[in-house]
Protein backbone atom coordinates (compact mmCIF):
# COMPACT_ATOMS: atom_id res chain seq x y z
CA UNK A 1 0.00 0.00 0.00
CA UNK A 2 2.69 2.30 1.27
CA UNK A 3 4.85 1.47 -1.96
CA UNK A 4 1.91 2.36 -4.39
CA UNK A 5 1.63 5.68 -2.67
CA UNK A 6 5.46 6.33 -3.29
CA UNK A 7 5.00 5.67 -6.84
CA UNK A 8 2.78 7.59 -7.79
CA UNK A 9 3.75 11.00 -8.44
CA UNK A 10 6.14 8.92 -10.58
CA UNK A 11 3.39 7.85 -12.68
CA UNK A 12 1.84 11.09 -12.80
CA UNK A 13 5.55 12.95 -14.08
CA UNK A 14 5.92 10.21 -16.73
CA UNK A 15 2.07 10.35 -17.73
CA UNK A 16 2.92 14.47 -18.07
CA UNK A 17 5.80 13.62 -20.27
CA UNK A 18 4.60 11.93 -22.33
CA UNK A 19 1.77 14.25 -23.13
CA UNK A 20 4.79 16.86 -23.71
CA UNK A 21 5.89 14.60 -25.93
CA UNK A 22 2.85 14.28 -27.71
CA UNK A 23 2.51 18.31 -27.89
CA UNK A 24 5.71 18.87 -28.97
CA UNK A 25 5.73 16.22 -31.68
CA UNK A 26 2.30 18.09 -32.80
CA UNK A 27 3.61 21.00 -32.90
CA UNK A 28 6.66 19.76 -35.01
CA UNK A 29 4.93 18.21 -37.36
CA UNK A 30 2.80 21.32 -37.91
CA UNK A 31 5.98 23.24 -38.40
CA UNK A 32 6.84 20.33 -41.24
CA UNK A 33 4.32 20.99 -42.72
CA UNK A 34 4.19 24.29 -43.25
CA UNK A 35 7.89 24.58 -44.23
CA UNK A 36 6.82 21.58 -46.95
CA UNK A 37 4.00 24.31 -47.99
CA UNK A 38 6.21 27.18 -47.98
CA UNK A 39 8.40 25.48 -50.16
CA UNK A 40 5.98 24.03 -52.32
CA UNK A 41 4.87 27.36 -52.59
CA UNK A 42 7.98 28.72 -53.02
CA UNK A 43 8.96 26.50 -55.53
CA UNK A 44 6.28 27.42 -57.61
CA UNK A 45 5.79 31.42 -57.54
CA UNK A 46 9.66 31.65 -57.91
CA UNK A 47 10.51 28.81 -59.80
CA UNK A 48 11.08 31.57 -62.87
CA UNK A 49 12.69 33.80 -60.91
CA UNK A 50 15.08 30.86 -59.55
CA UNK A 51 15.86 29.81 -62.83
CA UNK A 52 16.58 33.59 -64.19
CA UNK A 53 19.15 33.84 -60.59
CA UNK A 54 20.95 30.80 -61.55
CA UNK A 55 21.18 31.56 -65.07
CA UNK A 56 22.69 34.78 -64.32
CA UNK A 57 24.66 33.91 -61.30
CA UNK A 58 26.81 31.35 -62.80
CA UNK A 59 27.66 33.35 -66.34
CA UNK A 60 31.24 33.25 -66.91
CA UNK A 61 32.24 33.09 -63.39
CA UNK A 62 32.43 36.46 -62.44
CA UNK A 63 32.01 37.30 -59.20
CA UNK A 64 29.55 39.67 -58.58
CA UNK A 65 29.41 42.16 -54.73
CA UNK A 66 25.95 40.52 -53.94
CA UNK A 67 24.22 37.98 -55.08
CA UNK A 68 21.40 38.40 -57.28
CA UNK A 69 18.36 39.05 -55.73
CA UNK A 70 14.87 36.73 -56.42
CA UNK A 71 11.90 38.65 -56.21
CA UNK A 72 9.99 37.46 -53.52
CA UNK A 73 10.59 39.13 -49.73
CA UNK A 74 14.17 38.22 -50.19
CA UNK A 75 14.62 41.03 -51.78
CA UNK A 76 14.69 43.26 -48.69
CA UNK A 77 17.74 42.53 -46.59
CA UNK A 78 16.51 44.22 -43.63
CA UNK A 79 12.94 42.02 -43.61
CA UNK A 80 14.98 38.77 -42.35
CA UNK A 81 16.46 39.77 -39.21
CA UNK A 82 19.63 37.82 -39.70
CA UNK A 83 21.48 40.38 -41.64
CA UNK A 84 23.66 43.03 -40.56
CA UNK A 85 25.49 45.40 -42.75
CA UNK A 86 28.77 45.68 -42.65
CA UNK A 87 30.18 48.98 -44.33
CA UNK A 88 33.37 47.86 -46.91
CA UNK A 89 36.48 49.36 -46.52
CA UNK A 90 35.98 53.09 -47.71
CA UNK A 91 38.81 54.99 -49.95
CA UNK A 92 39.41 58.59 -49.17
CA UNK A 93 36.73 60.19 -51.27
CA UNK A 94 33.22 62.39 -51.15
CA UNK A 95 30.59 63.01 -53.34
CA UNK A 96 30.43 66.74 -54.27
CA UNK A 97 27.58 68.67 -55.81
CA UNK A 98 27.94 72.47 -56.83
CA UNK A 99 24.21 73.60 -56.33
CA UNK A 100 21.91 76.49 -55.71
CA UNK A 101 19.36 76.23 -52.38
CA UNK A 102 16.43 76.49 -55.33
CA UNK A 103 17.59 73.31 -57.12
CA UNK A 104 16.62 71.36 -53.95
CA UNK A 105 14.15 68.88 -55.35
CA UNK A 106 16.79 68.43 -58.03
CA UNK A 107 19.41 67.45 -55.52
CA UNK A 108 17.40 65.30 -54.02
CA UNK A 109 16.62 63.23 -57.05
CA UNK A 110 19.92 62.63 -57.78
CA UNK A 111 20.87 61.87 -53.90
CA UNK A 112 17.95 59.35 -54.03
CA UNK A 113 18.87 57.67 -56.90
CA UNK A 114 22.93 57.78 -56.10
CA UNK A 115 22.44 56.27 -53.03
CA UNK A 116 20.04 53.70 -53.91
CA UNK A 117 22.56 52.46 -56.35
CA UNK A 118 25.33 52.36 -54.41
CA UNK A 119 26.26 54.82 -51.43
CA UNK A 120 23.72 53.03 -49.00
CA UNK A 121 26.33 50.16 -49.06
CA UNK A 122 28.99 52.72 -48.68
CA UNK A 123 28.08 55.64 -46.84
CA UNK A 124 30.38 58.12 -48.44
CA UNK A 125 30.48 61.77 -47.29
CA UNK A 126 28.43 64.20 -49.46
CA UNK A 127 30.12 67.46 -49.57
CA UNK A 128 27.68 70.23 -50.94
CA UNK A 129 29.05 73.71 -52.20
CA UNK A 130 27.23 77.25 -52.87
CA UNK A 131 28.53 80.28 -53.96
CA UNK A 132 25.31 81.70 -51.44
CA UNK A 133 25.01 80.19 -48.02
CA UNK A 134 23.02 77.65 -47.63
CA UNK A 135 19.69 77.27 -46.19
CA UNK A 136 18.28 75.54 -43.44
CA UNK A 137 15.69 74.01 -45.68
CA UNK A 138 18.17 72.57 -48.15
CA UNK A 139 20.37 71.37 -45.17
CA UNK A 140 17.93 69.67 -43.37
CA UNK A 141 16.96 68.09 -46.60
CA UNK A 142 20.05 66.84 -48.04
CA UNK A 143 21.16 65.59 -44.93
CA UNK A 144 17.96 63.14 -44.09
CA UNK A 145 18.51 61.72 -47.59
CA UNK A 146 22.45 61.20 -47.19
CA UNK A 147 23.78 57.73 -45.52
CA UNK A 148 26.77 59.40 -45.07
CA UNK A 149 27.81 62.59 -43.72
CA UNK A 150 27.09 66.41 -45.23
CA UNK A 151 29.09 69.07 -45.04
CA UNK A 152 28.04 72.83 -46.84
CA UNK A 153 31.35 75.36 -47.65
CA UNK A 154 30.47 78.72 -49.05
CA UNK A 155 32.73 79.43 -52.19
CA UNK A 156 34.64 82.19 -51.28
CA UNK A 157 34.00 85.79 -53.55
CA UNK A 158 37.46 85.38 -54.99
CA UNK A 159 36.93 81.48 -56.67
CA UNK A 160 33.61 82.25 -58.31
CA UNK A 161 33.45 86.30 -59.00
CA UNK A 162 35.08 87.78 -62.64
CA UNK A 163 38.08 88.80 -61.99
CA UNK A 164 38.85 92.74 -61.84
CA UNK A 165 41.04 92.47 -65.09
CA UNK A 166 38.31 91.52 -67.31
CA UNK A 167 37.08 94.23 -69.42
CA UNK A 168 33.63 95.51 -68.02
CA UNK A 169 32.46 97.35 -71.72
CA UNK A 170 34.29 93.84 -73.55
CA UNK A 171 32.95 91.40 -71.13
CA UNK A 172 29.32 93.19 -71.85
CA UNK A 173 29.67 93.53 -75.70
CA UNK A 174 30.94 89.48 -76.32
CA UNK A 175 27.69 88.86 -73.91
CA UNK A 176 25.44 90.29 -75.78
CA UNK A 177 27.06 89.35 -79.16
CA UNK A 178 26.35 85.48 -78.15
CA UNK A 179 23.09 85.87 -76.94
CA UNK A 180 22.01 87.44 -80.17
CA UNK A 181 23.60 84.38 -82.13
CA UNK A 182 21.50 81.58 -79.37
CA UNK A 183 24.51 80.39 -77.65
CA UNK A 184 23.56 78.10 -75.17
CA UNK A 185 24.10 79.85 -71.88
CA UNK A 186 25.66 82.66 -74.06
CA UNK A 187 23.96 85.47 -72.08
CA UNK A 188 24.03 84.28 -68.55
CA UNK A 189 26.50 85.68 -66.30
CA UNK A 190 26.65 83.18 -63.31
CA UNK A 191 26.72 80.05 -65.80
CA UNK A 192 30.30 81.72 -66.88
CA UNK A 193 31.63 81.46 -62.94
CA UNK A 194 29.94 78.32 -62.75
CA UNK A 195 32.51 76.92 -65.23
CA UNK A 196 35.50 79.18 -64.62
CA UNK A 197 34.96 77.61 -60.67
CA UNK A 198 34.63 73.72 -61.74
CA UNK A 199 37.77 74.42 -64.14
CA UNK A 200 40.19 75.54 -62.07
CA UNK A 201 38.78 76.62 -58.56
CA UNK A 202 36.82 73.48 -57.33
CA UNK A 203 39.85 71.56 -55.87
CA UNK A 204 40.89 74.60 -53.95
CA UNK A 205 38.02 74.12 -51.55
CA UNK A 206 39.16 73.95 -48.09
CA UNK A 207 36.56 71.29 -47.77
CA UNK A 208 38.08 69.19 -49.91
CA UNK A 209 41.38 69.18 -48.77
CA UNK A 210 41.47 65.88 -46.94
CA UNK A 211 40.27 64.38 -49.76
CA UNK A 212 41.92 62.22 -52.63
CA UNK A 213 39.09 61.76 -54.93
CA UNK A 214 35.57 63.26 -55.29
CA UNK A 215 32.82 62.22 -57.56
CA UNK A 216 30.81 65.24 -59.14
CA UNK A 217 26.83 64.78 -58.41
CA UNK A 218 24.99 67.81 -60.51
CA UNK A 219 20.78 67.70 -59.40
CA UNK A 220 18.04 65.91 -61.86
CA UNK A 221 20.76 63.45 -62.65
CA UNK A 222 19.90 59.74 -62.67
CA UNK A 223 21.64 56.65 -62.20
CA UNK A 224 19.99 53.74 -63.97
CA UNK A 225 22.07 50.34 -62.47
CA UNK A 226 22.76 49.31 -59.21
CA UNK A 227 27.12 50.35 -59.29
CA UNK A 228 28.93 46.80 -59.29
CA UNK A 229 31.87 47.80 -57.51
CA UNK A 230 32.93 50.94 -55.56
CA UNK A 231 34.60 53.48 -58.51
CA UNK A 232 36.66 54.66 -56.14
CA UNK A 233 38.39 51.80 -54.96
CA UNK A 234 38.51 50.88 -59.49
CA UNK A 235 40.18 54.40 -59.25
CA UNK A 236 43.02 53.73 -56.54
CA UNK A 237 43.15 50.12 -57.16
CA UNK A 238 44.27 50.59 -61.05
CA UNK A 239 46.11 54.20 -60.79
CA UNK A 240 43.24 55.97 -62.45
CA UNK A 241 42.85 59.75 -62.02
CA UNK A 242 39.84 60.35 -63.96
CA UNK A 243 36.57 58.68 -64.52
CA UNK A 244 33.81 59.42 -67.10
CA UNK A 245 30.87 57.81 -68.85
CA UNK A 246 29.85 60.17 -71.62
CA UNK A 247 31.48 62.00 -74.17
CA UNK A 248 30.00 64.29 -77.09
CA UNK A 249 30.92 66.90 -79.26
CA UNK A 250 31.02 70.84 -77.75
CA UNK A 251 29.21 73.69 -79.32
CA UNK A 252 32.05 75.40 -81.27
CA UNK A 253 30.57 78.46 -80.82
CA UNK A 254 31.37 78.69 -76.87
CA UNK A 255 34.93 78.13 -77.68
CA UNK A 256 35.71 79.59 -80.49
CA UNK A 257 39.43 80.36 -79.74
CA UNK A 258 39.86 77.85 -76.96
CA UNK A 259 42.36 75.80 -78.92
CA UNK A 260 44.75 78.25 -80.23
CA UNK A 261 45.09 78.87 -76.34
CA UNK A 262 45.71 75.07 -76.27
CA UNK A 263 48.46 74.99 -78.68
CA UNK A 264 50.34 77.97 -77.54
CA UNK A 265 50.47 76.02 -73.99
CA UNK A 266 51.76 73.00 -75.52
CA UNK A 267 54.24 74.88 -77.24
CA UNK A 268 55.16 76.85 -74.11
CA UNK A 269 55.18 73.70 -71.90
CA UNK A 270 56.70 70.81 -73.62
CA UNK A 271 58.38 69.10 -70.57
CA UNK A 272 54.72 68.55 -68.81
CA UNK A 273 53.10 67.55 -72.02
CA UNK A 274 53.56 63.49 -72.37
CA UNK A 275 52.78 63.43 -76.52
CA UNK A 276 54.25 59.51 -76.32
CA UNK A 277 51.85 58.30 -74.25
CA UNK A 278 48.71 60.91 -73.60
CA UNK A 279 45.57 60.73 -75.44
CA UNK A 280 46.27 64.14 -77.96
CA UNK A 281 44.87 61.73 -80.43
CA UNK A 282 40.93 61.40 -78.68
CA UNK A 283 40.81 64.86 -79.15
CA UNK A 284 42.41 65.54 -82.49
CA UNK A 285 41.49 62.73 -84.58
CA UNK A 286 38.51 63.54 -87.06
CA UNK A 287 38.84 60.56 -89.25
CA UNK A 288 35.14 58.68 -89.60
CA UNK A 289 34.88 56.49 -87.07
CA UNK A 290 32.73 53.56 -87.33
CA UNK A 291 29.58 54.24 -89.53
CA UNK A 292 29.69 58.18 -88.71
CA UNK A 293 31.13 60.73 -89.70
CA UNK A 294 31.56 63.57 -87.47
CA UNK A 295 28.30 65.59 -87.09
CA UNK A 296 29.97 68.70 -86.67
CA UNK A 297 33.00 70.78 -88.45
CA UNK A 298 35.73 72.16 -86.15
CA UNK A 299 37.12 74.98 -87.72
CA UNK A 300 40.34 74.06 -85.87
CA UNK A 301 42.50 70.79 -85.22
CA UNK A 302 40.32 70.14 -81.98
CA UNK A 303 37.49 67.98 -82.79
CA UNK A 304 35.46 68.79 -80.17
CA UNK A 305 35.10 66.04 -78.35
CA UNK A 306 34.90 65.89 -74.77
CA UNK A 307 34.15 63.83 -71.86
CA UNK A 308 30.65 65.18 -70.21
CA UNK A 309 32.06 66.72 -66.67
CA UNK A 310 28.72 66.79 -65.18
CA UNK A 311 29.34 63.45 -64.50
CA UNK A 312 33.05 62.68 -63.64
CA UNK A 313 34.96 60.67 -60.74
CA UNK A 314 38.69 62.32 -59.76
CA UNK A 315 41.70 62.22 -58.51
CA UNK A 316 42.14 65.43 -56.37
CA UNK A 317 46.19 65.30 -56.25
CA UNK A 318 45.84 65.42 -60.08
CA UNK A 319 43.90 68.79 -60.37
CA UNK A 320 46.02 70.18 -57.22
CA UNK A 321 49.31 69.65 -58.76
CA UNK A 322 51.02 72.33 -60.44
CA UNK A 323 50.88 71.04 -63.86
CA UNK A 324 47.18 71.46 -64.06
CA UNK A 325 47.10 74.19 -62.11
CA UNK A 326 49.65 75.66 -64.79
CA UNK A 327 47.32 74.54 -67.68
CA UNK A 328 44.12 76.29 -65.70
CA UNK A 329 46.31 79.57 -65.47
CA UNK A 330 47.24 79.91 -68.70
CA UNK A 331 43.75 79.66 -70.24
CA UNK A 332 42.16 81.72 -67.71
CA UNK A 333 44.96 84.40 -68.51
CA UNK A 334 43.35 84.76 -72.54
CA UNK A 335 39.79 85.47 -70.42
CA UNK A 336 38.14 83.14 -72.62
CA UNK A 337 36.00 82.01 -69.32
CA UNK A 338 34.25 85.82 -70.16
CA UNK A 339 34.85 86.86 -73.57
CA UNK A 340 33.75 83.74 -74.74
CA UNK A 341 32.42 80.87 -72.63
CA UNK A 342 34.35 78.03 -72.09
CA UNK A 343 32.85 75.11 -70.61
CA UNK A 344 34.71 73.29 -67.94
CA UNK A 345 33.94 70.06 -70.06
CA UNK A 346 36.06 70.61 -72.66
CA UNK A 347 38.56 72.53 -69.91
CA UNK A 348 38.77 69.17 -67.76
CA UNK A 349 38.88 67.36 -71.04
CA UNK A 350 41.53 68.37 -72.89
CA UNK A 351 43.62 69.02 -69.79
CA UNK A 352 43.41 65.24 -69.01
CA UNK A 353 44.40 64.29 -72.49
CA UNK A 354 47.10 66.22 -72.65
CA UNK A 355 48.93 65.99 -68.98
CA UNK A 356 47.41 62.17 -68.17
CA UNK A 357 48.33 59.00 -69.44
CA UNK A 358 46.19 57.88 -71.52
CA UNK A 359 45.63 55.03 -69.16
CA UNK A 360 45.12 56.91 -65.84
CA UNK A 361 41.40 57.76 -68.26
CA UNK A 362 38.98 55.39 -67.49
CA UNK A 363 35.54 54.69 -69.23
CA UNK A 364 33.18 53.22 -66.69
CA UNK A 365 31.27 51.59 -69.08
CA UNK A 366 28.74 49.19 -66.42
CA UNK A 367 28.00 52.55 -64.96
CA UNK A 368 24.47 54.25 -66.31
CA UNK A 369 23.96 57.08 -66.04
CA UNK A 370 21.25 60.06 -67.46
CA UNK A 371 21.71 63.82 -67.59
CA UNK A 372 19.53 65.55 -69.80
CA UNK A 373 19.15 64.81 -73.05
CA UNK A 374 21.36 61.66 -73.04
CA UNK A 375 22.03 58.59 -70.93
CA UNK A 376 24.43 55.78 -71.31
CA UNK A 377 23.36 51.98 -70.33
CA UNK A 378 25.52 49.32 -70.24
CA UNK A 379 25.16 47.15 -73.37
CA UNK A 380 25.53 43.46 -72.25
CA UNK A 381 22.27 42.16 -71.60
CA UNK A 382 23.48 40.07 -69.00
CA UNK A 383 24.72 43.26 -67.02
CA UNK A 384 22.00 44.93 -67.14
CA UNK A 385 19.94 42.07 -65.15
CA UNK A 386 22.64 41.72 -63.03
CA UNK A 387 22.55 45.70 -62.14
CA UNK A 388 19.17 45.68 -61.99
CA UNK A 389 18.88 48.20 -64.89
CA UNK A 390 15.84 50.50 -65.40
CA UNK A 391 17.59 51.34 -69.06
CA UNK A 392 17.47 50.47 -72.41
CA UNK A 393 20.41 50.76 -75.03
CA UNK A 394 18.30 50.73 -77.85
CA UNK A 395 16.10 53.47 -77.00
CA UNK A 396 16.02 56.92 -78.32
CA UNK A 397 18.42 59.15 -76.01
CA UNK A 398 21.18 56.73 -75.45
CA UNK A 399 24.26 57.99 -76.65
CA UNK A 400 27.16 55.65 -76.65
CA UNK A 401 27.24 54.66 -80.33
CA UNK A 402 25.28 57.98 -81.70
CA UNK A 403 26.73 60.35 -84.16
CA UNK A 404 26.53 62.55 -81.44
CA UNK A 405 29.13 60.73 -79.46
CA UNK A 406 33.14 60.69 -79.09
CA UNK A 407 32.90 57.62 -77.16
CA UNK A 408 33.56 55.49 -80.39
CA UNK A 409 36.93 57.85 -80.72
CA UNK A 410 38.05 57.14 -77.16
CA UNK A 411 37.64 53.94 -77.70
CA UNK A 412 40.39 53.90 -80.96
CA UNK A 413 42.55 56.29 -79.77
CA UNK A 414 42.26 56.19 -75.97
CA UNK A 415 42.82 53.11 -73.46
CA UNK A 416 40.62 50.92 -75.61
CA UNK A 417 37.47 49.33 -75.12
CA UNK A 418 36.87 46.50 -72.20
CA UNK A 419 34.00 45.46 -70.81
CA UNK A 420 35.17 44.01 -67.78
CA UNK A 421 37.53 44.84 -65.70
CA UNK A 422 39.55 42.37 -63.63
CA UNK A 423 40.80 43.22 -60.06
CA UNK A 424 37.37 44.86 -58.92
N1 LIG B 1 25.93 77.46 -56.39
C1 LIG B 1 25.73 77.58 -57.71
N2 LIG B 1 25.70 76.50 -58.46
C2 LIG B 1 25.50 76.62 -59.80
C3 LIG B 1 25.31 77.88 -60.41
N3 LIG B 1 25.14 77.68 -61.74
C4 LIG B 1 25.20 76.35 -61.93
N4 LIG B 1 25.41 75.71 -60.75
C5 LIG B 1 25.60 74.26 -60.56
O1 LIG B 1 26.60 73.87 -61.45
C6 LIG B 1 26.30 72.65 -62.06
C7 LIG B 1 26.17 72.85 -63.57
O2 LIG B 1 25.12 73.73 -63.86
P1 LIG B 1 23.93 73.34 -64.86
O3 LIG B 1 22.94 74.43 -64.82
O4 LIG B 1 23.45 71.97 -64.55
O5 LIG B 1 24.71 73.36 -66.22
P2 LIG B 1 24.67 72.33 -67.43
O6 LIG B 1 24.72 70.94 -66.89
O7 LIG B 1 25.69 72.77 -68.39
O8 LIG B 1 23.28 72.63 -68.08
P3 LIG B 1 21.85 71.96 -67.84
O9 LIG B 1 21.52 71.39 -69.15
O10 LIG B 1 21.00 73.13 -67.44
O11 LIG B 1 21.95 70.96 -66.75
C8 LIG B 1 25.02 72.15 -61.40
O12 LIG B 1 25.39 71.32 -60.30
C9 LIG B 1 24.38 73.42 -60.89
O13 LIG B 1 23.60 73.17 -59.77
C10 LIG B 1 25.35 79.05 -59.57
O14 LIG B 1 25.22 80.18 -60.02
N5 LIG B 1 25.58 78.83 -58.24
MG1 LIG C 1 23.45 70.10 -65.54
Amino acid sequence: MLRNQTRRPFVVIIFLLALFGLYLTYILSLVLLNCLEGSRIEKDLFERSREVAEKYQSHRGRHFKKPLKLSSNSYDDEMNGFTFHKVPQRENATLLMLVRNWELNGALKSMRSLEDRFNRDYHYDWTFLNDEPFDDAFIEATTAMASGKTQYALVPPEHWNRPNWIDEEEFERRLQLMEEKGVLYGGTRSYRNMCRFNSGYFFRQKVLEPYDYYFRVEPDVEYYCDFPYDPFKVMRRNNKKYGFVIAIYEYEDTIPTLWDAVEEFIEDNKEIVDMENNSYDFITDSEVVGTFTPIVDSNSDYNLCHFWSNFEIGDLNFFRSERYKKYFEYLDSKGGFYYERWGDAPVHSIGVSLLLNRDEIIHFDELAYYHNPYYTCPASHNMRIQQRCQCNPHEDGHVDIDPNSCLMRWWKNGAGKTFLKDDQ
